[in-house]
């Protein structure tokens, strides 16, 4: 099967970890994001992966190279973000006269769901929502997608639209859509088109995450994470050190499914409470405290009396000396100085807010700590409140107390 992978976005909801990196490659686990829709596509029956690019798009094209998991990739670029039927039109001149598959390069799909939607006729994937209002709905008749609507205030149904679609060879023609009330050639108004003329079946997803603010990147990775360290990871309550790729001292303790990657060093008096990652390079110790599903990215450090809960660090971050960080995602080479420390809970208990786009929304999350954007460095002892993000570069004094972003 054919299938198209809409990596061309901007990620501007997921700033500042989008400054200097497509949001398609923003790390989940053990690869970028882009790559566990990619997989998922090739485990499915991709027999050529057409990835539409766009926005800082080199660094897609080095991870995938010009064949991945045996599978032909064909970059298509897209010139101007103009939407998602848009992106499909440009590389509809590349697919044959076949059937396509069209996914979404910032969504995580269960492997089931998306096996059904790949095998038989076009169909379109979807999620039960409690509260469907801000989505895509579908509306069903028995097992055929009727219609689409855009954020209904009066929803048909619970299911709403996942962004994986089962197109005919036909609607190869139908992707010339007008723009939309937002402004973009939208590829609900291709799905519209095609139910008008074809039966379009609605494939139920188990499980599917769209990632697009940075707590989503969280739950990717902890999504991720665990389904990882399930698979490797010793499962076992007292692991032995010759359980892992990586170097892990007989004095460290380990718990539930932990992975630690070949030329990882995990040193003597740390605790690791998995679901963990332990990329290559990194070194955790001596006496640090990891738990809660957390990613310590490559030739990251986490150093003595350093507690990481439940948190994202990405390639080179170090926190080094006497630190708590909880609920948290840090940038690329990201520094925090001795004795900061993080806040991921408020008093009131009320979900943790963030600035998304300049406006501040809820997380939803009781638990939230911080984003740190890339190379952002804190002075020694500088507590960082719930919900603040420091951009690119930024940097606090010591012994300041964020309560802002900046
Ligand atoms: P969005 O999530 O709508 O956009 P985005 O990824 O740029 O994020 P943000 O809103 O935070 O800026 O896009 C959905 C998917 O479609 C995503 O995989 C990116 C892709 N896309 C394109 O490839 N081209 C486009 O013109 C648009 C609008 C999206």
């Amino acid at each position: 099967m054919q299938t198209v992978v809409l990596a061309a976005g901007k990620g501007t909801r997921m700033r500042p970890l989008t400054d200097r990196r497509p949001k398609p490659m923003v790390p989940v686990a053990n690869r970028p994001l882009v790559a566990h829709t990619v997989d998922a596509a090739v485990e499915a029956g991709a027999s050529w992966i057409f990835l539409v690019v766009g926005y800082e798009a080199e660094p897609i094209r080095e991870y995938f190279g010009e064949t991945y998991a045996g599978v032909p990739i064909t970059y298509v670029r897209q010139t101007e973000r103009l939407g998602t039927a848009d992106a499909v039109r440009a590389a509809s001149a590349s697919l044959d006269d076949a059937p396509f598959v069209v996914l979404n390069g910032d969504a995580l799909f269960d492997q089931d769901g998306l096996d059904e939607l790949f095998d038989g006729g076009p169909a379109i994937a979807s999620v039960r929502v409690d509260d469907p209002t801000q989505y895509g709905v579908l509306d069903v008749d028995d097992d055929t997608v009727t219609g689409i609507v855009e954020k209904p205030a009066d929803p048909p149904s619970n299911l709403i639209n996942a962004g994986a679609y089962h197109f005919p060879a036909a609607a190869r023609e139908w992707l010339d859509v007008p723009k939309s009330e937002r402004g973009e050639h939208e590829l609900t108004d291709v799905v519209e088109h095609t139910i008008d003329r074809v039966d379009v079946r609605p494939v139920p997803l188990s499980r599917w995450l769209d990632v697009g603010r940075p707590w989503e990147l969280l739950e990717a990775n902890e999504w991720k994470i665990a389904e990882l360290a399930d698979r490797h990871g010793s499962t076992t309550d007292a692991a032995s050190a010759e359980s892992f790729d990586g170097t892990v001292s007989d004095d460290a303790t380990i718990r539930g499914p932990v992975v630690v990657e070949s030329g990882a060093t995990v040193r003597e008096g740390v605790t690791i409470e998995g679901p963990a990652l332990i990329r290559s390079g990194a070194t955790v110790g001596p006496n640090a405290y990891i738990r809660g599903t957390t990613l310590v990215g490559q030739d990251a450090s986490v150093g003595h009396a350093v507690e990481v809960k439940n948190s994202v660090l990405m390639a080179g971050a170090a926190i080094n000396h006497l630190s708590y960080v909880g609920d948290s995602i840090l940038g690329r080479d990201v520094n925090f100085g001795a004795g900061s420390v993080v806040a991921n809970l408020r008093h009131d208990d009320d979900p943790v807010e963030l600035t998304v786009k300049g406006e501040r929304v809820s997380t939803g999350r009781r638990k939230f700590g911080v984003v740190l954007g890339d190379d952002a460095k804190t002075g020694i002892d500088t507590n960082l409140n719930a919900g603040v993000t420091l951009s690119t570069g930024a940097t606090t004094k010591p012994g300041e107390s964020v309560t802002r972003d900046r």
